[in-house]
């Protein structure tokens, strides 16, 4: 008894460090667009294709080194925070960006300068 219990505590602590490793070195592109087709099944408004979820990874690895870490997922690129704020903008006629003044807004918000957005970044904008 006590070796099997050994033995699962075993296996949870590697699929841990598994699990940590991966976290850390990021995603593959297979592994992404494997993971959001697999996403996309329960949401039957999402119908990413391969391509558009190749470009999208190509996007969001702003470092190029053909893997996204946790970061790079969940922090905004700027291409896509320009399309995404020119949505919000088309939807109130008293706000007319330019692309140029969101691409400003953008640099000004990405304290770091790695060229993503983090949610934090995103959250200390929104309270100017
Ligand atoms: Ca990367
Ligand atoms: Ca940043």
């Amino acid at each position: 008894m006590k070796a099997v219990l050994f033995a699962l505590a075993a296996l949870v602590f590697s699929t841990t460090l598994v699990r940590a490793q991966e976290e850390e070195e990021g995603w593959t592109k297979e592994k992404y667009i494997k993971t959001m087709l697999e996403w996309s099944k329960k949401d039957p408004k999402w119908n990413p294709t391969r391509e558009s979820l190749e470009a999208n990874f190509n996007e969001r690895d702003v470092d190029g080194d053909g893997r996204l870490t946790t970061t790079e997922r969940k922090a905004k690129v700027k291409s896509q925070y320009i399309r995404q704020q020119m949505q919000w903008a088309a939807k109130d006629p008293s706000w007319n960006p330019t692309e140029e003044s969101l691409s400003a807004k953008f640099d000004e918000l990405d304290t770091n300068h790695d060229g993503l957005l983090s949610e934090e970044e995103q959250a200390s904008g929104k309270k100017k």
